[in-house]
C-alpha cells in the first residue's frame, strides 16, 4: 500500500546506512586549561578532562552540542583540586597528576591513561572516541591479550566477562536466566580490567542504554550508548581494592545496615493471610530454627494498592508486627511504584491532582498495567515526588516496620516493551528528559525515595531497603536481590559469579532467592543453597507462588536438621560478617570476593566462579551439583586451615576435597582470625559472648579487627562504635596478642580467644601477661579472662 503513496520515493531511503556510519572525533587543534578543567578543542567538538582526585580522572565528549559537566545522579562527589602538571608538544598533550598520567595525542585525537610507574592502563592505538548522526556515541580503547574484565553489575555467566557483549537496559526478566540472558533488572556501566596483577577501573556515566563490547574485536573492546555523551572516569587502582575504593568515592558506599537485616529471612509469594503468617512465625520458634524477618509479598494490599493492608486477610497488622517482633522477627512488606488508577484512592487522588505521575510532553499521564490494573507511576526524578513518596511510609512506620521491599521498579509494565513507554518525559527537577534517556534511574530515585523517607520517619533507627532494580549508587540506598531465578543447580552454581560481580560493582550487601524462585525446589537444592546463603551478603529463602513450600522442614526431617544447622552457622558468624560490612561501608570493599580481589598476581585465581572469599581469608567452596560429595578446590599461595576437620592444606595447588551432604567446605587462612558469637534465636535476643578464633602460624604477624556498634541507629557515625585491633605475632611455640580499643561504644559481650593449631606447651602472652587454658578434646587453648583489655 504504502508503495502506491509518495512513500514509495521517500527522500532517504537507505538513510539507515548514512546514519549508522561512524564519524571519527578528528584532531584535536588548540587546548585550554582552567579551574581544573582541561577542554581540548578538536574537530566535531570539545573534550574536557577534569581529575576527581590524583588517581581519578573524568574524561567526557559531546559531539552534539557543549560538553557539560553535569554528572547522573549515580555521582555523589565534586573534584578535589588537584596539581595538574601540562606538557605539551608537537604530537601530544600531557596531563599529569602524582598518580595518573593521560596523553592525548593530536591527530587524530586519542586518548592514553599511564600511572605514574608508566604502566599504560588504557590505550586507543586504533579507534578512539567516535559518533553516529543517529546519536549514539562510542569510545573503544585497545584490549591487551592479558585483560579480564568484571563488574558490569548483576550479568548472567561467569566471572570474568573478557568475550561478552552486555548492554544496561534494566528489564524484568521472569523467563529463565540463561548465560545469554541480558539485560536484568539493574544497570552498572562499569567494569574492572585486571592484567599481569594490576587493576583499574573505568566507569562510563551514561544513563542512557549502554553495551560494553568485548567480544566483537580481538583486540580492541567498546562501550557505547544509544544516546547522550561519551563520559567515563578511568580509576587507576592499582590493586582490586583500590579500584572499589575509587568507585564507591564517586558513587557511594553502602550505609552499615541494620543487623537484623544480616540475619535470615524467609519470603513467599506470598504468605496470604495474617493466619499464615503468625503460623509460620510460630514453626520457626518451636523448631527453634533463628529467623529475623517474614516478607509480606503482593497479596498483603487491598487490592494491590500500595500503602494499604486487605483487612480481611490481615485483620490487625499492627498487633502481628508487634508481636512478631516480640519474638525478634521483623516483617518486611513489598511495595511497588504502580499506584493503582482509582479516583477513590488517596495516594492516586493525591498523585494525580499534585502532577507527580509520569506524563507524556502533552500533558497526559502514562498508564500502564501492572498488578493492580491500570496503574500511574510516581515520576522519581524529582525532588518533590520523592519525599512525598518518602512520606507516604508514614503509614508502614506508624505499624512499627522498619523494612521495605521495592519490586517492579525497573519500572516493569505487563506489555510488549515490559516497561514504560519511551517517549514519556521525567521532570528531572526541572531539565526533563524522555524515558528512553532516565529508564535505568528509575530504581535508583525510588531507592532513594524510599530510604531517605523511612530514615526520616524511623527516628534515628537504620531502616533496611530490599530492591530490584538500580543504576550505580545503589548501595547508597538499598540491597540488591538477584530476581526471579530458579530452582535450578544451574542457578545457584550462576548466582556466584554474579553476586561477586555485583559487589565488584560497589553492591556489597546482595544475595540471590535461596532455593530458588520460580519452579520446583527439593531437598538436597535447597540444602546446598541454603549452606551458601549463609556466607552470601543477603540471605533470604523467597518461593514464587504456585510452586512447592521451600521452608527450611518442607522436605523432611534429615535437610531440616542441616538446613537448621546451617542457619544456625549464620547467627554464629555474624560478628565476622557485620565486621566485613562495616569494612565495605568504609572502603566499599566487597563482603564476599572473588579469589583475584585479594590474590590479583595469582592467574589461577581469574576465572574461578565456584569458590568465593567472605572478607580476605575465609574460603567457601560450595557443593553445585545433585548427589555429589566431593569437588576439586583451588587454594590460593598459604596455607590453609580445614574449617571442620583442621588439617592444613598447602595452597597454589588445587585439593580433592570431601563433603557429604552436611559439609559445606570452609578454608581459614593459617595466621588469620575470625570473630564469631552466639547461635541466637534472632538478633534481637541477648548478645552475651565473642570468641575470636585464631588459627596460629609457626612464624609472621597478622592483625584483626573486629568492629561493632549498636546494631540499630546511627550513633556509630558520630564515633559511638566499637573496634579492637588485634596485633599477633607467632612463633612455633608462642603465641603475642596486643590488643588496641577505639570508639566511644561499650559493648555488653564478654570476650574470649580461642587459639587453634596450639598445643599444650604453646605460650600465650596477651598484652604482656601470660594467659590461656588447655583443652586438650577440642585441642583449643582458650583464653577466657579478658581483664586487661
Ligand atoms: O511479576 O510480587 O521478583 O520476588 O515475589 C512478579 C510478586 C512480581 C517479582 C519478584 C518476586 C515477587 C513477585 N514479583
Amino acid at each position: 500500500m504504502l508503495e502506491d503513496t509518495s512513500f514509495a520515493i521517500l527522500p532517504d531511503r537507505d538513510g539507515e546506512k548514512s546514519k549508522n556510519r561512524l564519524i571519527d572525533i578528528g584532531n584535536l587543534s588548540s587546548f585550554l586549561y582552567e579551574r581544573n578543567v582541561a577542554s581540548f578543542q578538536c574537530d566535531r567538538g570539545v573534550v574536557k578532562v577534569c581529575f576527581y582526585d590524583e588517581d581519578i580522572v573524568r574524561i567526557a565528549f559531546n559531539p552534539f552540542g557543549e560538553t557539560s559537566l553535569r554528572t547522573s545522579p549515580a555521582i555523589i562527589k565534586q573534584p578535589h583540586t588537584v596539581n595538574v602538571e601540562i606538557k605539551e608538544t608537537d604530537e601530544a598533550v600531557t596531563l599529569a597528576t602524582e598518580k595518573l598520567l593521560v596523553m592525548l595525542r593530536k591527530r587524530p585525537l586519542r586518548v592514553f591513561v599511564y600511572d605514574r610507574t608508566e604502566r599504560l592502563l588504557m590505550a586507543e592505538e586504533k579507534r578512539g572516541m567516535a559518533f553516529t548522526y543517529e546519536g549514539h556515541v562510542y569510545c573503544y580503547k585497545t584490549m591487551d591479550k592479558a585483560d579480564h574484565f568484571y563488574g558490569l553489575g548483576e550479568k548472567t555467566g561467569f566471572l570474568d566477562k573478557r568475550g561478552e557483549r552486555l548492554t544496561m537496559w534494566n528489564t524484568d526478566v521472569y523467563a529463565p536466566h540463561n548465560p545469554e540472558t541480558d539485560p536484568l533488572y539493574q544497570s552498572h556501566p562499569y567494569f574492572m580490567t585486571v592484567r599481569n596483577g594490576y587493576a583499574h577501573g573505568l566507569f562510563f556515566d551514561n544513563t542512557h542504554k549502554t553495551t560494553f563490547d568485548f567480544q566483537t574485536e580481538a583486540d580492541e573492546y567498546c562501550f557505547w550508548a544509544e544516546g547522550g555523551a561519551i563520559d567515563y572516569y578511568v580509576l587507576a587502582g592499582p590493586t582490586p581494592k583500590d579500584v572499589l575504593r575509587q568507585y564507591t568515592h564517586l558513587t557511594g558506599r553502602m550505609p552499615i545496615p541494620p543487623k537484623w537485616a544480616l540475619g535470615y529471612h524467609q519470603s513467599r509469594y506470598s504468605y496470604e493471610t495474617e493466619e499464615e503468617v503468625r503460623e509460620l512465625a510460630r514453626t520457626f520458634i518451636e523448631k527453634e530454627i533463628p529467623l529475623d524477618a517474614v516478607y509480606l509479598d503482593i497479596h498483603y494490599m487491598d487490592g494491590y494498592r500500595v500503602f494499604t493492608f486487605d483487612r480481611n486477610r490481615f485483620p490487625n497488622p499492627k498487633q502481628l508486627i508487634e508481636d512478631l517482633k516480640q519474638n525478634g522477627i521483623r516483617i518486611v512488606p513489598i511495595v511497588d511504584p504502580g499506584v493503582k488508577a482509582d479516583p477513590e484512592y488517596r495516594v492516586y487522588q493525591e498523585g494525580v491532582r499534585s502532577g507527580y505521575f509520569c506524563k507524556y510532553i502533552e500533558g497526559d499521564i502514562f498508564f500502564g498495567e501492572v498488578w493492580p490494573g491500570k496503574s500511574a507511576f510516581p515520576d522519581f526524578t524529582n525532588e518533590q515526588v520523592r519525599s512525598w513518596w518518602g512520606d507516604n511510609h508514614q503509614f508502614y512506620a506508624d505499624l512499627g516496620i522498619e523494612g521495605i521491599w521495592n519490586d517492579m521498579n525497573e519500572p516493569s509494565v505487563f506489555n510488549e516493551t515490559k516497561t514504560m513507554d519511551i517517549a514519556v518525559m521525567h521532570d528531572n527537577d526541572g531539565d526533563p528528559k524522555t524515558h528512553r534517556e532516565l529508564h535505568n534511574l528509575y530504581g535508583l530515585m525510588m531507592g532513594e525515595a524510599t530510604y531517605n523517607g523511612m530514615k526520616k520517619l524511623l527516628d534515628g533507627k537504620r531502616p533496611f531497603l530490599l530492591t530490584r532494580a538500580g543504576f550505580s549508587g545503589i548501595q547508597r540506598y538499598a540491597a540488591v536481590w538477584t530476581g526471579d531465578n530458579r530452582s535450578f543447580w544451574e542457578h545457584l552454581q550462576m548466582s556466584l559469579p554474579m553476586c561477586m560481580n555485583l559487589g565488584l560493582s560497589g553492591v556489597a550487601f546482595c544475595g540471590p532467592d535461596v532455593g530458588g524462585f520460580a519452579h520446583d525446589s527439593n531437598g538436597e537444592l535447597l540444602t546446598r543453597w541454603t549452606q551458601v546463603g549463609v556466607f552470601t551478603p543477603y540471605f533470604r529463602n523467597h518461593c514464587a507462588i504456585g510452586f512447592r513450600r521451600q521452608e527450611p522442614w518442607a522436605f523432611g526431617e534429615t535437610y531440616e536438621r542441616i538446613i537448621k544447622k546451617y542457619i544456625e552457622m549464620r547467627y554464629e558468624w555474624l560478628p565476622h560478617l557485620y565486621t566485613l560490612f562495616a569494612e565495605a561501608h568504609e572502603t566499599g570493599a566487597p563482603v564476599m570476593r572473588p579469589l583475584f580481589f585479594e590474590y590479583p598476581d595469582d592467574e589461577d585465581t581469574y576465572h574461578l566462579y565456584d569458590e568465593f572469599l567472605v572478607g580476605a581469608n575465609v574460603l567457601i567452596a560450595p557443593i553445585m551439583t545433585p548427589s555429589t560429595t566431593h569437588r576439586t578446590v583451588y587454594l590460593p599461595p598459604g596455607r590453609w586451615v580445614d574449617y571442620w576437620t583442621e588439617n592444613i592444606l598447602e595452597g597454589g595447588r588445587y585439593h580433592l576435597i570431601n563433603a557429604p551432604l552436611d559439609t559445606l567446605p570452609i578454608f581459614i587462612k593459617q595466621g588469620s582470625a575470625i570473630a564469631l558469637g552466639d547461635v541466637r534465636r534472632s538478633t534481637d535476643m541477648p548478645d552475651r559472648r565473642r570468641i575470636i578464633h585464631i588459627y596460629k602460624n609457626d612464624e609472621g604477624t597478622a592483625t584483626y579487627t573486629l568492629y561493632d556498634d549498636d546494631g540499630q541507629t546511627f550513633a556509630y557515625e558520630t564515633g559511638d562504635y566499637f573496634r579492637l585491633h588485634v596485633d599477633l605475632e607467632y612463633s612455633e611455640h608462642s603465641v603475642r596478642i596486643a590488643t588496641r580499643k577505639e570508639g566511644a561504644y561499650h559493648p555488653d559481650w564478654e570476650l574470649s580467644f580461642a587459639i587453634h593449631g596450639a598445643t599444650e606447651r604453646t605460650t600465650v602472652i596477651v598484652n604482656g601477661e601470660q594467659q590461656g587454658t588447655w583443652d586438650e578434646k577440642q585441642r583449643i587453648l582458650w583464653i577466657t579472662d579478658n581483664k586487661n583489655i
